[in-house]
Order: C-alpha cells, then sequence, then structure tokens
C-alpha cells in the first residue's frame, strides 16, 4: 500500500494524513473548504495542536501531502469527517455519505476503504457498504471496508495517535486485517480486531462511559452545595477506594464527542437507554446552573459586570464547539449582565473577547470557565486592583482559595458554594 485518501482534514484527519505522509506514503488530503485545502498547501495548519506545524510543513514540502477539493485514487480511502447531532437529537450522517459518494468513481478493485467518523452502530454494515457498491464493486470481495475510531485527546493529538491501542472492525475479516496494516505503519499501541458494528459500539461506549460519570460528579457536587459540604473533598476521598473514580464536576461537558455521542445511542435504541439520556441531560444543565449562582452573587450589584475567563470546552486548548463556557456567557449576556471575555487560546467567538486587564477592569465578578494553565498562575492581587467588586467564581477548581481569599476575594466554588467554600478556606 503507497498512496492513501484522506476525506476531511479537521481536527483528526489532518494530524492522520499528515502522520502517513511523514512515514512515507503518498497522500491526498481532500476538504471540501477551499481557505483549508490552500493554507495545507502552503504548509500552514489552522488548528492549534502541538508539534502538527513542524510535522506539516515537511511532509508538503517533501511533496509527500497535498490537500485538494476532490478525491483522487488511492490504495486507501480513510473517512474522517463530522457526524454532528441534528437540533432533535439524530445523527446527521450527510458528511459521511458525502464523502462516500465523492469517492465512488476513484474506486478500484482491492481498494480499502475506513471510516473513522464517530457514528452509530451499524453504520459500516447498513449505510457505507450499499453507498460504497453502488459504484458495482462488492464489498467484502472487490472492496475491503473497515472502521477504525481515533481516540485521541485534542492537545495530545500527535502522541495518542502513536500510542494509544487502536481498534480495527472489518465488515470482514480480510478487511480487518487489511486496515490493520495500514495502522501498524505508525501505531505503536496494540491493535485489535473485531467487526466493524463492535467497533462501532466500542467507539461509542468510551465517551457514553464518560459522559455518565461526569454526570454522576455534577449531580453529587450539586448535592453538595445544597448540603454545604465540599464536593471536591469528597470526591478527592471517595477515590481513595480502589475500585471509585468519581470524576471532576464543572460548568458542563463540551467537545465535539463527549457531548453529542451519547446522542447516537439515545436515537437507536430509545426504549433502552433512560440513563443515558439523563445524564445528558444533567450535564447539559450545568451551564444554566453557573448563570443562577453568578446571579445570585451578583444580586446586590445595580448594572452587574463579569469578566468571563476562558471559552474553550477544556484546557489549553483553542476549541469551543459545544462549549458550556459559551454557553454561560452567552446566557448572562441574554440575562442584561454586561460581559466581556477573555482566553488566551481564542480568536474568535460570538461574545465580546478582550484582553484580560479590558476584561477584568470595572467588573463585579470574575469568573472561571475553562482550566486553562494560564488563569491557574493568576496573581489574585494583581487581579483586584482592576475589579469593582472582589468575587471570584471558580467552576473548575482550579484556583489556590487560600490565596484568593487573603487578597479580599469572596471565594465562591462549584459544588461548595460560597459558605461551604470558607470553611475549606479555615480548615
Ligand atoms: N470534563 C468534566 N469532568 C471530567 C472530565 C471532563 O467536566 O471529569 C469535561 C471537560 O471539561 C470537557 C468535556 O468534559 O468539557 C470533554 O473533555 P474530555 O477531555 O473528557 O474529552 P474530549 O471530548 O476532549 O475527548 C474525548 C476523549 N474520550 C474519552 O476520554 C473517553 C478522546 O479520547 C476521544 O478521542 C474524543 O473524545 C473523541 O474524539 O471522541
Amino acid at each position: 500500500m503507497k498512496t492513501i485518501c484522506v476525506v476531511g482534514l479537521g481536527y483528526i484527519g489532518l494530524p492522520t494524513a499528515t502522520i502517513l505522509a511523514a512515514g512515507g506514503m503518498k497522500v491526498t488530503g481532500v476538504d471540501v473548504r477551499p481557505e483549508i485545502v490552500d493554507a495545507i498547501n502552503r504548509g500552514e495548519i489552522y488548528i492549534d495542536e502541538p508539534g502538527l506545524d513542524t510535522l506539516l510543513r515537511s511532509a508538503v514540502s517533501s511533496g509527500s501531502l497535498r490537500a485538494s477539493l476532490a478525491p483522487a485514487p488511492a490504495d486507501a480511502f480513510i473517512i474522517a469527517v463530522p457526524t454532528p447531532i441534528t437540533a432533535d437529537h439524530g445523527a446527521d450522517m450527510s458528511c459521511v455519505v458525502g464523502a462516500a459518494e465523492s469517492i465512488l468513481p476513484c474506486l478500484r478493485p482491492g481498494n480499502l476503504v475506513i471510516l473513522e467518523s464517530t457514528s452509530p452502530p451499524g453504520t459500516c454494515r447498513d449505510l457505507l457498504r450499499p453507498i460504497l457498491e453502488r459504484g458495482g464493486l462488492a464489498v467484502g470481495t472487490d472492496l475491503f471496508l473497515a472502521y477504525c475510531p481515533e481516540r485521541v485527546l485534542p492537545g495530545k493529538i500527535l502522541e495518542e495517535l502513536v500510542r494509544n491501542d487502536r481498534v480495527v472492525g472489518g465488515i470482514t475479516a480480510e478487511s480487518a486485517v487489511k486496515a490493520r496494516d495500514l495502522y501498524a505503519r505508525f501505531v505503536k499501541g496494540e491493535i485489535v480486531l473485531t467487526s466493524a458494528t463492535t467497533a462501532e459500539m466500542i467507539k461509542i461506549v468510551e465517551n457514553t462511559f464518560r459522559d455518565v460519570n461526569i454526570a454522576l460528579a455534577n449531580e453529587i457536587a450539586l448535592q453538595c452545595e445544597q448540603l454545604g459540604i465540599n464536593f471536591w473533598e469528597v470526591a478527592r476521598n471517595a477515590n481513595r477506594h480502589p475500585r471509585v473514580n468519581v470524576h471532576q464536576a464543572g460548568p458542563g461537558v463540551g467537545g465535539h464527542c463527549i457531548a453529542v455521542d451519547p446522542w447516537f445511542l439515545v436515537e437507536s435504541f430509545p426504549d433502552a437507554s433512560g440513563m443515558i439520556r439523563c445524564a445528558r441531560e444533567r450535564n447539559d444543565s450545568m451551564p444554566a446552573h453557573v448563570i443562577d449562582t453568578a446571579l445570585t452573587l451578583l444580586a446586590d450589584v445595580k448594572k452587574p459586570r463579569v469578566a468571563v475567563l476562558g471559552l474553550a470546552y477544556k484546557a489549553d486548548v483553542d476549541d469551543t464547539r459545544e462549549s458550556p463556557a459559551l454557553k454561560v456567557a452567552a446566557g448572562l449576556r441574554d440575562k442584561g449582565v454586561e460581559i466581556l471575555c477573555y482566553d488566551p487560546h481564542v480568536r474568535k467567538a460570538p461574545v465580546p473577547l478582550a484582553p484580560p486587564k479590558e476584561c477584568l477592569a470595572g467588573a463585579d465578578l470574575a469568573l472561571l470557565l475553562t482550566d486553562h494553565t494560564e488563569f491557574r498562575q493568576l496573581d489574585p492581587a494583581r487581579v483586584a486592583e482592576h475589579m469593582r467588586h472582589r468575587r471570584v467564581y471558580d467552576t473548575r477548581n482550579m484556583l489556590d482559595h487560600r490565596a484568593w481569599a487573603t487578597a479580599g476575594f469572596e471565594v465562591t466554588l462549584l459544588g461548595a458554594g460560597r459558605s461551604a467554600s470558607r470553611r475549606e478556606r479555615r480548615s
């Protein structure tokens, strides 16, 4: 196998195409967005991912990676396009269908097609196979088809693409073996072979497991607030039990994976996914809880101003997709609160952005929504100089609350409330 065509040059497709090109394959990367194709062909990346820029530049300048608007014939095709959810929480498979149809004219006997996009279980068998067979080639004999989910964590993509174990699910056993041979070129983790539908289920189960556990943590955090005790102390000490792993509470779950994938199971099995649906709804309810708490903290202020710190969905990334921080910021603005937002990684957002000093100037509340490393290093005495009221609401348990209290701040911690944070400070 010498030539690969990767359809979809997003957070997964671009690093995968780059790593394959760096390993000596001739790669055509395909995307429907002309500005992305042009940027890549100039050797520039448009996502903030450590190490990717250097690798991409050398792959493009050596001629092993070329971006294009249209697929080209190749030995193998990897489809890594988005599978978002619709407004009523159904799987929107239009990009997968579009990608599969776009490669049809390029398919030759012996080709391997791999789907990486997170998809409802049964997608390769019931959706992709019939499309690919429209070209007259039979899947299983003329064409090979496999599902190989990605498992990488944004911010660590290059490292995890190589190191993580991979699951490869074939429509036939031969399809799985062919896909394994391709991934074995750069994966150092173990590669496990199974059926396509099992691999599709494994991927969704991974993210659903995390979502349900985060929902449990959030629910316990709300209970702790009502009890006037500290969730973080409860979680830390419950986790001393060798078989317990209470996750982190927070302002909600964002990103394009965990906040989305569990809905695929709810849609596929409406009568057997009550717990998964509840967990999703609990996590989706957290931004409203943060908004309510912030409004309570500002109840005595006439024209309140909030400095929103962090818009990305998680620490040290620039990604705001499904970000609970955006929902909180927009929700506060809709309630008539004046907001200015600062995020060291985010350059564009549908809420007003400002540099840190301007964001804090005259603010009545500093609202920490994303646990970026930069925010952990904030000096509360310097922050206090800019603000009208010294109030901080930490929704991620990332600050040194003692230091902030010493600098004169009234500290509120998600999962502990105001009084509990005070008690924790004294202990
Ligand atoms: N979060 C919490 N509490 C926690 C952990 C996370 O509130 O205890 C929040 C984060 O702040 C963030 C969201 O959940 O808003 C998701 O962040 P994450 O770091 O857990 O996961 P993602 O979405 O960046 O990446 C996940 C990963 N899946 C798992 O950890 C099972 C990654 O390995 C997958 O490749 C990725 O989804 C994907 O593409 O599916």
